[in-house]
């Protein structure tokens, strides 16, 4: 379907697309990117996790996240602020202007684990909550709670600083997931309402304005491929080509560079600002570029991609360095024990790479969403999901600990969301083919260009690179299975039914092309070696240190694996490390083991200097970063020192 081709859709094709997974895809790219292979995802309803990596966190998600996100928007009284705009309840506004969000975003979460579980209990309470979402619309379809509760008059004032159309866009990812997980249409409509508003009031020949926190983009063209509306995929393109041509209403003298507006888009050639504000625009970018074909949002894209993956990304996948402004520093300017690295922004930067992922089919932007999902998202929710890092740092002292809760709750809210979607970054199709992007143990329904097929992967992905793919297509077929080589693998093995080949590797992806049967088996071997990984000699902090990388997963030392203490580990360059599988520790992870060298504690009274000792050999454990800060608080470090560079 291309954009020209869109017409309204009735509710009947919504509930038809929903049946076919195609609202609860990751993403969907359409239309034509400049080098023409644009792919589509696998939804992750038609994806069975099975992995025991995966499920367990799948699960944590239900029972601790949602259960807490639910209790605290109730509690903080995000709820209640629906049901008093509504007339519903008498009472005051609480909280923040942009909480509505939040209430959105828990039902978004909601509607992934009931695609998952159909749980009537669930689905029950949030029928209520959408029950008081509708009522607190008003007349002329307009919704926000702070400003019907708080400023009736000041509506679309300030759309720098408010959040009105942040607000309004994860309504609308809302209503196109609840919609899609159970056939309701009652948030939909909503939505459409609402949607149909800020159409009618902003636009060419209507107001000008764009908004200070991005994501109504993205989010416009998911509402709009889901209803067929062509004018919310044209406001959505609208809203990014109006982004910085002029102040937005409400900006006065505040800085435009903060919301990414100190440019029009198609000169943007460097990432700056605010980080989850960046990433939500830029994922909405490449879906209006995946819609229109626009070949400078493609450029665009690439040269900010190549700015962030390429000098203010932290090799955990964090990005935004700065507390101040929550916002992208200076190229190579990634401290570790101040980084910011928002959750959010880490969701983020998947949310865009997947569409880039899908738009080009190179593997380089799956090792993006790779490594932010197994590193810098990850380590923002406890194992048991009921905790949640905001700031996710690169060290710490011991006093840095994930919350129940927060004030501004962004963070657990985008987690709750995230996590049950991960099963639609793993296989995508396009005309030739399927496309393997992550390994993950699962069973899939994917319909290729031979038709229907169930494919199923077993592995013990992240800890192992090995994974065996069984293929049973309805009937032999003829196509391309492209499994993805990661980037920080350096040699890959394949066998089909068991011989070997040597398929060619195209964009990351190795290409095997047969006609495949049921009952086909491909088996594939990821070298995973423990690597040293050192930084450009720019990130200044970094330098003589080495962070360990095993497979897509980031390593960190614990105090409490080290007596206490871990900024005084040097790891020699030559010190063997092996992978020691622990399934009893931290829901079960790979350690990685060896010896380092570490400098004995001295007495420091009344000295600031004094001449250096002798290290002495100790045990050294790595654990994975995401990890960190579940057992007993101390100091934290994912770059190490570094002794003995030379050959042995
Ligand atoms: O402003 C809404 C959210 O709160 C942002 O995305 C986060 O960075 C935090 O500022
Ligand atoms: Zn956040």
């Amino acid at each position: 379907m291309t954009m020209h081709a869109w017409k309204a859709q009735p509710v009947g094709t919504i509930l038809r697309l929903a049946a076919a997974g195609l609202l609860l895809a990751a993403s969907t790219a359409v239309g034509a990117a400049p080098d023409g292979k644009p792919l589509k995802a696998v939804p992750f309803n038609e994806v069975k996790i099975t992995s025991s990596f995966w499920k367990p966190r799948i699960e944590a998600n239900t029972t601790g996240t949602l259960a807490q996100c639910l209790r605290q928007c109730e509690q903080t009284g995000r709820l209640a602020n629906f049901a008093r705009a509504g007339r519903l309840q008498e009472g005051p506004f609480q909280g923040t202007y942009f909480d509505d969000s939040d209430v959105y975003k828990v039902i978004e979460g909601a509607a992934y684990c009931l695609a998952h579980h159909r749980d009537p209990k669930l689905e029950a309470r949030i029928d209520e909550i959408i029950d008081w979402i509708a009522a607190a619309q008003q007349p002329d379809g307009y919704l926000n709670t702070y400003y019907t509760l708080v400023k009736p008059q000041e509506r679309w004032t300030d759309l720098f600083q408010m959040h009105e159309m942040y607000c309004a866009g994860h309504m609308f990812e809302a209503a196109v997931a609840y919609a899609a997980a159970t056939g309701k249409t009652k948030l939909l409509d909503v939505a459409r309402r609402k949607a149909d508003h800020i159409d009618a009031t902003f636009g060419p020949g209507k107001r000008f304005g764009y908004s200070g926190h991005e994501e109504i983009e993205l989010a416009l063209v998911k509402l709009g491929r889901a209803t067929g509306e062509q004018r919310y995929l044209d406001l959505a393109r609208w809203l990014i080509d109006v982004r910085g041509t002029g102040p937005t209403p409400g900006q006065g003298d505040r800085d435009p560079v903060y919301i990414q507006a100190h440019k029009p888009i198609r000169q943007q050639d460097d990432v700056v600002g605010h980080a989850v504000r960046a990433m939500y625009l830029y994922a909405g970018v490449a879906d209006v570029a995946a819609l229109t074909g626009d070949a400078d949002l493609f450029k665009v894209m690439e040269s900010i991609w190549n700015s962030v993956v390429r000098r203010k990304m932290y090799v955990t996948g964090g990005v935004g360095s700065r507390h101040g402004g929550e916002a992208f520093g200076e190229d190579y300017e990634l401290p570790n024990d101040t980084a910011y690295c928002e959750t959010c922004a880490a969701i983020g930067l998947v949310l865009w790479n997947q569409r880039l992922l899908l738009l080009h089919g190179e593997s380089r932007f799956a090792d993006v969403v790779e490594r932010a999902m197994y590193n810098g998202i990850l380590s923002g929710v406890s194992l048991d999901g009921e905790r949640f890092f905001y700031v996710n740092p690169l060290s710490s002292r011991g006093t840095h600990h994930r919350q129940p809760w927060y004030k501004t709750a962004c963070c657990p809210t985008n987690l709750v969301r995230f996590v049950p979607s991960v099963g639609g970054y793993v296989y995508a199709t396009d005309e030739r083919g399927v496309w393997v992007n992550l390994y993950v143990a699962s069973q899939a329904r994917i319909t290729g260009p031979a038709g229907g097929l169930r494919l199923t992967q077993e592995t013990d992905y992240p800890w192992s690179g090995k994974a065996e793919l069984k293929l049973e297509p309805e009937k032999p077929g003829a196509f391309e299975l492209r499994c993805r080589v990661p980037g920080w693998c350096r040699k890959a093995a394949f066998r089909v039914n068991g011989e070997a080949v040597d398929p060619p590797v195209r964009d990351g992806y190795a290409v095997i092309s047969r006609t495949w049967k049921a009952g086909d088996e491909v088996e594939l071997e990821l070298d995973m070696p423990i690597e040293r990984v050192q930084a450009h000699p720019a990130v200044v902090n970094n330098r003589g240190r080495v962070a360990l990388q095993r497979g897509p997963v980031v390593y960190c030392v614990e105090a409490v694996d080290h007596g206490g203490r871990a900024f005084d580990l040097i790891l020699p360059r030559h010190a063997p490390l092996s992978a020691v599988p622990q399934p009893q520790l931290l829901g079960g992870v790979v350690t990685l083991r060896g010896k380092a060298h570490r400098v004995p504690p001295l007495d420091w009274a009344d000295r600031l200097y004094q001449p250096v000792a002798e290290c002495r050999e100790v045990d050294l454990t790595a654990i994975p970063y995401y990890a960190w800060d579940h057992r007993e608080p101390g100091e934290m470090t994912v770059w190490l020192p570094e002794a003995g560079g030379l050959e042995p």
